[in-house]
């Protein structure tokens, strides 16, 4: 871990737009504090509409002069330097990611900036086989489709997983050859400085990518800007059906990944130990606040007493601390507003009748300061509970019985959100059937991570589109049918 200054050093209150760091004329200040104490963190200067106008003006001069025309290679080549260049840096992003999300650095280190390079790395990999000028037809080359970018991209990205949020719709925005306008989340304002201070030294031509700070306004005015063409948002359901709405005046292309309500379906012939030491670490991890956490327990009745004892047990057990401390244990949830959201639903379940078997409302138990939330499990929850259908972005599982296999896939499908589906099963023959009835984007069998570059996103309120490898790249990419010219 680096000293504290490497961090707070980080200026806060320059925006990086058409090449050039720009301290925004009528910016707005927006203070941050330490999720792990509380304490004021800083002073973010947010941007106004003339820094967007002036990122937007400079993403299509960049356009006009080629940008994104051709030269596959030569992005590819931008791609390979950043993933050197956070490569060198991933210590001080981990800290920045520790300080300002309060995620324990061991944690902070080895998964989110471990996946957003990973990210990175599919884009690449799936750029090698990228063909965005086909003849279908051999035998007629003069017939052509041609894939082209699909204009200025504005990209919203949340604060929970800050790096590897941006790294997702950079690495598509630049292979796909759209000029980018990141608005990250105001609430981490230093990984995303950093970030722009590595594209920075890049060397991509002005324009290419700027980087505002700004809070849900600017994100409200890029959805509505002329000059952008694509919405890639990743936040909450609420403001992304904002988004769909606004974009929809004038015809811009959104991607939209909204959260979700994930459920883990534990069948009574899984290996009951495993699933659910699994499952709570997977619902914990990152405090709670990770869009695919396996929040919704639905447990066959046959092992439903053990697996609730069980996971009484281990959430008692887990550890909180410090994000500078290394090891294994959660932090605090980023901010008092997120931490006062979390106990209303922890009340809401109470109140609705959930059976609390382990932790519940109030700060955990020592720690005096900080947004630190106790390790929570609901029982013998019901899918009309709150708890049961909002995504609560907060370590706190909800377990809900079940029967039969019919019924565990129609409560699953009962969710107004489709993200990610969890099995655990003894029988992979189950495991493939359950599979293909879930109506979700993502499904993973007993524990099984996904491959790189695999399709990211979901269904009904989870939003639009996917994110990752060639499916990411896709989403920036118009396509054009050419019919009789020759390819030059
Ligand atoms: O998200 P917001 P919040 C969920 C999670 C969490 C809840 C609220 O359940 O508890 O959302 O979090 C920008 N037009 N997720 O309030 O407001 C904002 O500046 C355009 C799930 O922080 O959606 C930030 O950059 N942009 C999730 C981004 O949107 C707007 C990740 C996300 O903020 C805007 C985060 C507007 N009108 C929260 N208003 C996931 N999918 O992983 C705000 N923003």
């Amino acid at each position: 871990m680096a000293t504290e200054d490497a961090v707070t050093d980080i200026r806060i209150d320059q925006s990086y737009i058409g090449g050039r760091w720009i301290t925004p004329e009528n910016g707005v200040p927006f203070a941050v504090h330490e999720p792990a104490t509380g304490a004021f963190a800083g002073q973010v200067t947010l941007c106004t509409q003339a820094e967007l106008d002036m990122a937007v003006d400079a993403a299509k001069a960049v356009m006009s002069r080629g940008w994104g025309d051709n030269g596959l290679a030569g992005r590819m080549g931008y791609l390979q330097e950043l993933i050197r260049v956070l490569g060198d840096e991933q210590d001080r992003f981990a800290d920045c990611i520790a300080f300002e999300v309060g995620a324990p650095i061991d944690f902070a280190l080895k998964q989110q900036v471990g996946a957003a390079i990973g990210h990175l790395q599919a884009s690449l990999a799936a750029a090698q086989g990228l063909e965005l000028d086909v003849t279908p037809d051999p035998a007629m080359p003069e017939h052509r489709e041609r894939f082209e970018p699909a204009g200025v991209a504005g990209l919203i990205t949340p604060w929970n997983w800050p790096l590897n949020q941006i790294a997702l719709k950079f690495g598509s925005a630049l292979i796909s050859g759209c000029p980018m306008i990141l608005k990250p989340s105001e609430y981490t304002p230093r990984t995303s400085v950093l970030f722009a201070r590595c594209v920075e030294r890049i060397g991509l031509p002005d324009g290419v990518f700027s980087m505002v700070l700004g809070n849900g306004r600017i994100g409200s005015a890029m959805t509505s800007h002329k000059g952008i063409r694509v919405i890639s948002f990743t936040g909450s359901t609420a403001v992304g059906r904002q988004i769909a709405t606004a974009a929809a005046q004038d015809f811009k292309r959104v991607i939209l990944e909204l959260g979700g309500k994930s459920p883990n379906i534990l069948f009574g012939d899984c290996d009951v130990e495993t699933a659910v030491r699994q499952g709570l670490a997977h619902c914990f991890r990152n405090a709670g606040q990770s869009c695919n956490a396996a929040s919704l327990m639905l447990v066959q009745d046959t092992i439903y007493d053990r697996v609730v004892a069980l996971a009484a047990e281990v959430a008692r057990e887990t550890p909180l601390g410090m994000p500078e401390q290394a090891g294994q244990h959660l932090g605090p949830v980023i901010s008092k507003t997120q931490f006062d959201r979390v106990q209303t639903l922890i009340g809401s379940a109470l109140e609705q009748g959930a059976r609390l078997v382990a932790g519940g409302q109030g700060r955990a138990e020592g720690f005096g300061a900080g947004y630190f939330v106790r390790p929570t499990v609901f029982a013998d929850v019901r899918m009309d509970m709150r708890i049961a259908r909002e995504e609560v972005f907060g370590p706190v599982q909800s377990i809900v019985r079940f029967s039969t296999e019919e019924e565990a896939i129609a409560l699953a499908n009962s969710q107004d959100h489709g993200l990610a589906a969890y099995i655990q099963t003894g029988d992979p023959v189950r495991a493939d059937r359950v599979a293909r009835k879930l109506d979700v984007g993502m499904v993973q069998v007993n524990g099984n991570s996904r491959l790189p570059g695999a399709p990211f996103g979901g269904t009904k309120s989870s939003g639009i589109g996917r994110e990752s490898g060639i499916w990411g790249i896709r989403e920036y990419l118009e396509i054009k049918s050419i019919s009789g010219a020759a390819r030059q």
